[in-house]
């Protein structure tokens, strides 16, 4: 999620710089937004690569071959240890739309993933009262997950990239639908199947229906943690630094 929202930023970079460089007020309508798209083009091409030199993996497919969660709270606890993690589809999202207007300082943007999934073993241990332990194959996977919204920005004096920052980022998440294939929650066939139709409920109400409190989090989280991290790097560097990772 954060990853996404790092994602419009760029893309709110992208239009800043373009203001700058365009020439008459129509052409930079389109081209700024153009210069967005490719930059996302070029995201999703580097994203296969990652980033190595600043330590970030390949991400299409993201694996990670191990990691653990443990949760515990009096009586209650939560073990949890997931192999083999695969990721797939962070770099397979079509750009819907990119509209950028300079007059409001403001880009508006619509992404759609076709499927975004993970797939692992797991081993679960759960204990609160009863006691639980579980493993087996698990697969999830959101499927049309749509993003919308819109970034708003400031520029500082005509000239200085230095003061570009981010007054509000506004991201709408809907998915269409919500696959789960957990392995082993039950033995009993039936009984599996309908605790997964849970976890997909669950999960799509979680997305589908907390649109505000993720956005109110997305906007008052991540905008100041993006302009901290925009610090007095100019535009150019941050667009360098996207673009130009990876491989070679
Ligand atoms: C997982 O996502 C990838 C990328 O979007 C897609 O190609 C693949 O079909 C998906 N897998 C399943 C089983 O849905
Ligand atoms: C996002 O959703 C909220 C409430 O559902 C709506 O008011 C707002 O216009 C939406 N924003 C965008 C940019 O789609
Ligand atoms: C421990 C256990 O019950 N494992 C089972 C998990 O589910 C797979 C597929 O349904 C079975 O093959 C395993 O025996």
């Amino acid at each position: 999620m954060k990853f996404l929202s790092l994602l419009v930023i760029i893309a709110a970079l992208a239009a800043c710089q373009g203001a700058e460089v365009a020439e008459s007020l129509d052409a930079q309508q389109r081209s700024v937004s153009s210069i967005i798209v490719d930059t996302l083009e070029d995201l999703k091409v580097q994203m296969a690569d990652g980033w190595p030199e600043y330590g970030i993996p390949s991400l299409a497919p993201l694996e990670i071959s191990h990691k653990d969660m443990n949760y515990a709270t009096g009586e209650v606890f939560a073990n949890g240890e997931f192999d083999d993690i695969v990721v797939r589809g962070l770099n397979e999202f079509e750009i819907k739309s990119m509209e950028y207007s300079l007059l409001f300082s403001r880009i508006r943007y619509e992404f759609v993933f076709a499927s975004l999934n993970v797939s692992t073993q797991y081993k679960a241990d759960v204990g609160a009262g009863y006691h639980l332990a579980r493993d087996g194959g698990a697969f999830l996977a959101l499927e049309n997950l749509r993003i919308t919204g819109q970034v708003r920005y400031s520029t500082g004096i005509v000239g200085s990239n230095n003061n570009f920052r981010i007054r509000d980022l506004q991201v709408n998440i809907s998915v269409d639908n919500v696959v789960s294939n957990i392995e082993n929650l039950s033995k009993y066939r039936i009984m599996n199947r309908k605790l997964n139709q849970i976890v997909e409920e669950f999960i799509d109400l979680t997305i589908n229906e907390n649109t505000e409190l993720i956005a109110d989090w997305i906007d008052s989280t991540v905008t100041p943690i993006c302009n901290e991290l925009i610090g007095d790097r100019s535009l150019s560097d941050l667009l360098g630094l996207i673009t130009g990772g990876g491989s070679n």
